[in-house]
């Protein structure tokens, strides 16, 4: 119980009293903001947004997963296990709307626009925040997208370390931790010619110095791989460039990633993400074969394997799914940047991947490599600069999730069916008798020209039946079939999309 005080105050004992407090209280307060600074404001960034949750196909309720049921098992794996969700920090919590003919459209509540680390803080306790409604436990980041540039390198690690003991924290008695860390050398003015192929060794060295520091932080925050997107490995202009002195180089400064990993025992992967152009007008690591001839080329086959983004893929002429089965057939599928091109636009939209037959194809890729883990499939993804809502944020992944979910059911059932594997093999059933001689590597020129002169020529045509392939591929991407799991729907009482 509390009592009144006996003891009488004089009114010189208040006045002492009073400045007493104020400073007591003025400590206080500075002690609150500096750790206020210290850890970034501790906010509902998302307030009325619920954890997201699976509702079943016929639910309308757009915060809520029709497709990814986290827990269902898929071909005897967890939908988790085989998808291993990501969120790209960099898309989703520096992403401002900004295009090169317009400036921001959106002001995030946890961005005040400034290079700070109070604001790196706030950054990052959203992401935390995020994921957890999202359902989602890995995330990637660029190493200057989460913390500032300073004006030295010690300057720069130190404000690193400081957000990176945030994440840390964060991530304590959660399983959340990055699906791969990154270093930016292509935003920076010293970076504009180049990191890695950069015609000046100091260039050079400040892009290993990050590299260095980064492969350090992922492994610090257990992170599973590490990725190389060589941004400005590339060339505006062959007249001035040096190709050979270039690729050399990049292929040094990747020998010097992979003997540093090791030494600071990392295990993660190391993944080289290919792009064919933009921001170059070539760069190095064009597409899947490109890539994979070049680490070859140089010996380092065994180190590194690639993170297939399908926007790139299409950029470089290509299907997601050709870059994902070429990768996988040459034992390089390590990760997918999941996002997808605009059909009327021809650069690097970062799209939510939303489209069911491209979705469906990226599952048989995933299938097909027996999963992706460690790797696994990252948001590079970002919002159009129309979508200026906190809960567009939200949208987009589960549009992107749901997509890739369903595309993994979709996948499970031609697996499953077996039609679509029967037509191949049919397709080379030929290659039996003399054709397994061929494979083997039995037989000579000359032997074939004789086998050939047997053969009755005009006997040598049938059908490659790829229109009755898109039949077996349609029917389980838009049949009936995806629905047979899910008949009851779950959850959602609302029959209608809730706007
Ligand atoms: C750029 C791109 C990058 C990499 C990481 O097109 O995809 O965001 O994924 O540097
Ligand atoms: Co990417």
């Amino acid at each position: 119980m509390l009592r009144p005080s006996k003891t009488r105050i004089s009114s010189k004992n208040t006045g002492r009293t009073m400045a007493r407090l104020l400073l007591l209280s003025g400590v206080f307060l500075v002690l609150c903001m500096t750790s206020a600074v210290a850890k970034g404001q501790e906010k509902d960034f998302f307030p009325g947004i619920p954890d997201i949750k699976y509702e079943g196909p016929y639910s309308r309720n757009p915060l809520a997963y029709k497709y990814y049921n986290a827990e269902e098992e898929i071909l005897g794996g967890k939908m988790k296990d085989w998808l291993r969700f990501s969120v790209a920090f960099w898309h989703s919590f520096r992403g401002d709307g900004s295009d090169p003919f317009g400036s921001p459209t959106r002001q995030w509540p946890w961005d005040d626009g400034t290079e700070t680390l109070e604001t790196a803080f706030t950054r990052m306790r959203a992401n935390f925040e995020f994921l957890k409604k999202l359902g989602v436990n890995l995330w990637c980041f660029h190493d200057r997208d989460i913390s500032p540039e300073g004006r030295t390198l010690e300057e720069t690690n130190e404000m690193f370390d400081q957000v990176v003991d945030l994440a840390l924290s964060l991530q304590k008695g959660t399983d959340i931790h990055p699906l791969w860390g990154t270093a930016q050398l292509f935003k920076h003015p010293r970076y504009a010619q180049g990191a890695a192929t950069s015609p000046d060794a100091r260039v050079f060295a400040v892009a290993a110095a990050q590299v260095k520091k980064c492969l350090e932080v992922t492994k610090k925050l257990g992170g599973e791989n590490y990725v190389f997107w060589g941004g400005r490995e590339g060339y505006q202009t062959l007249l001035t460039t040096d190709l050979k002195k270039e690729l050399d180089h990049m292929a040094l400064f990747l020998r010097l990633a992979a003997e540093h990993k090791k030494k600071i025992g990392f295990n993660g992967t190391l993944l080289l993400e290919p792009k064919p152009q933009e921001p170059t007008k070539h760069q190095y690591d064009w597409d899947a074969a490109t890539t994979i001839g070049f680490l070859e080329h140089y010996g380092l086959g065994d180190e590194f394997k690639l993170n297939i983004e399908c926007n790139h893929a299409t950029l470089a002429g290509h299907s997601c799914f050709h870059e994902l089965e070429f990768s996988r057939i040459n034992g390089k599928l390590g990760n997918i940047d999941a996002n997808t091109g605009d059909a009327q636009t021809g650069w690097d939209t970062d799209q939510f991947l939303t489209d069911p037959t491209e979705a469906a194809l990226v599952g048989l890729a995933i299938i097909r490599n027996g999963g992706l883990a460690p790797g696994g499939i990252n948001f590079d993804a970002k919002l159009r600069r129309e979508s200026i809502d906190v809960e567009d944020l939200f949208i987009g992944h589960i549009s992107g999730m749901d997509a890739l979910a369903r595309g993994l059911r979709v996948a499970a059932k031609i697996v499953e069916d077996g039609a679509l594997e029967k037509l191949v093999q049919k397709r080379y059933a030929g290659w039996t008798g003399l054709g397994a001689k061929i494979e083997a590597g039995t037989v000579s020129l000359e032997d074939l020209a004789k086998a050939a002169e047997q053969l009755t020529l005009d006997d040598l045509t049938f059908s490659g039946k790829e229109e009755l392939a898109e039949v077996i591929l349609q029917t389980f991407v838009s049949g009936p079939f995806i629905h047979e799991a899910e008949a009851q729907p779950v959850g959602s009482e609302s029959g209608r999309t809730e706007l």
